[in-house]
């Protein structure tokens, strides 16, 4: 009995060297600055170390609790949160992202792990030099006819201020190619509305209190001087619905996610999907779950054998007199080969990895730790027709590297 707990614990200290081995899962922000100025805005990029599959569900800004706040979210859109730096002082600013991860060898997949950064504060200097300025730091270069957008208009400076009003200035005679949506702030939303080049600009009325100034609360226009923006047509390609990562092959029991895909720049809200099986043949493949146009399917059974979606979704083209029209989109791919299932001997818990796992397992199962195994034909790897701490031994000593066999003999 005492050699039996020896060789148990150390199959434990085996797997646990394991297992720690694998990478730790992270979430870090890769391009954080050390110094900002007030009024400054810029991009997060956070990034998760893994290259397992995942799906991000949630990202949460994590402000100090009980401070003022020196730093602002302004939006998140997947691992880029845009951030404007509004007062003076030291701040960490961190994110928790909640994410469905599929781990491959992972017998329960899809399992949601939440990774929260742990960064060092940045230093939030005074706004640029003393002279007053209004400017707009996201300016676009190019947008379409009926894109919607928003400025974020930037008041240099870290005087204290009251926004009295803002105007926005279209060129006089021309004809608008841009129109007022709504304006919050220094937040502006704008809508092109016809092709051509040109400038967007605005005047910001405020009182300003500056420190070390006779006369407070002065009032001050500042105007933009922006170069012009660039409105192409809206040219709508013929729709279509494809699956981006089709597989060729599968394994009986492998889960895989198809990523659909609509070539479209208009927007559109997903109404149904509907799953297409070949009519009178026995599905080989069935869909676990959806997540918008992402499809998590498994393979149940061998042979070849399309999987097709139709997509009805409403959509809302700019410049379509009729807003709002339902259209349905049908794949059309190749089939997928679904290979059988071939049981490695020694694999015990079915992941197609002979490993220390395996080992343990086998070991457990001895000691009746655990009552079943997944595959018991995998476990007696000598072929003695008994399992027991042998074949434990020799499944970590095959997976250690030595010169081992593993015979589960004829299935
Ligand atoms: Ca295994
Ligand atoms: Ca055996």
């Amino acid at each position: 009995m005492k050699k039996r707990i020896f060789l148990i614990l150390t199959l434990v200290i085996i797997s646990c060297a394991f297992l720690s081995a694998q990478t730790r899962l992270e979430l870090s922000i890769t391009n954080l600055p050390e110094q900002v100025a007030v009024g400054e805005i810029f991009t997060l990029k956070l990034s998760i170390n893994t290259e397992a599959k995942y799906e991000i569900r949630e990202v949460i800004a994590i402000q100090p609790p009980g401070t003022p706040h020196f730093l602002e979210v302004l939006s998140i859109e997947g691992l880029e949160v845009v951030v404007k730096a509004i007062k003076k002082g030291v701040q960490a600013i961190n994110f928790t992202v909640n994410a469905a991860y599929y781990f491959p060898d992972d017998p329960v997949q899809g399992r949601v792990i939440g990774l929260t950064t742990n960064t060092t504060p940045i230093t939030i200097v005074a706004g640029g030099p003393g002279v007053l300025a209004l400017s707009i730091p996201n300016l676009p270069k190019q947008v379409e006819v009926g894109e919607i957008f928003t400025l974020y208009l930037n008041i240099n400076t870290d005087a204290k201020y009251e926004i009295q009003e803002v105007t926005f200035i279209q060129p006089p005679g021309a004809e608008p190619l841009f129109e007022l949506v709504s304006i919050d702030e220094l937040d502006v939303v704008i809508k092109a509305i016809k092709d051509g080049i040109q400038a967007i600009n605005f005047t910001v009325t405020a009182a300003y209190y500056l420190p070390d100034d006779v006369v407070q609360g002065r009032i001050i226009g500042l105007t933009t001087n922006t170069a012009p923006v660039t409105v192409i047509p809206f040219v709508q390609e013929p729709l279509a619905l494809t699956i981006e990562n089709l597989p060729e092959k599968v394994v009986v029991g492998d889960f895989f996610t198809l990523n659909l895909k609509i070539n479209t720049r208009a927007k559109y809200e997903i109404q149904e999907l509907i799953v297409i099986q070949p009519p009178g043949a026995e599905p080989l493949m069935e869909v676990v779950s959806t997540n918008g146009l992402h499809v998590r399917v498994k393979a149940v059974k061998e042979g070849i054998q399309a999987i097709n979606f139709t997509v009805n979704a409403a959509y809302y083209f700019p410049d379509d007199p009729v807003q709002g029209r339902v259209i349905g989109l049908t794949t059309n791919v190749k089939p997928i080969t679904i290979l059988p299932r071939t049981r490695l001997c020694g694999d015990v818990n079915d992941n197609r990895v002979v490993d220390v796992i395996d080992g343990l397992l086998i070991a457990q199962y001895y000691v009746g730790l655990i009552q079943t195994l997944q595959v018991p034909q995998a476990a007696d790897v000598n072929n003695d027709s008994i399992i027991n701490i042998i074949d434990a031994l020799l499944v970590i000593q095959y997976y250690i590297g030595f010169d081992v066999k593993l015979n589960c003999g004829a299935e």
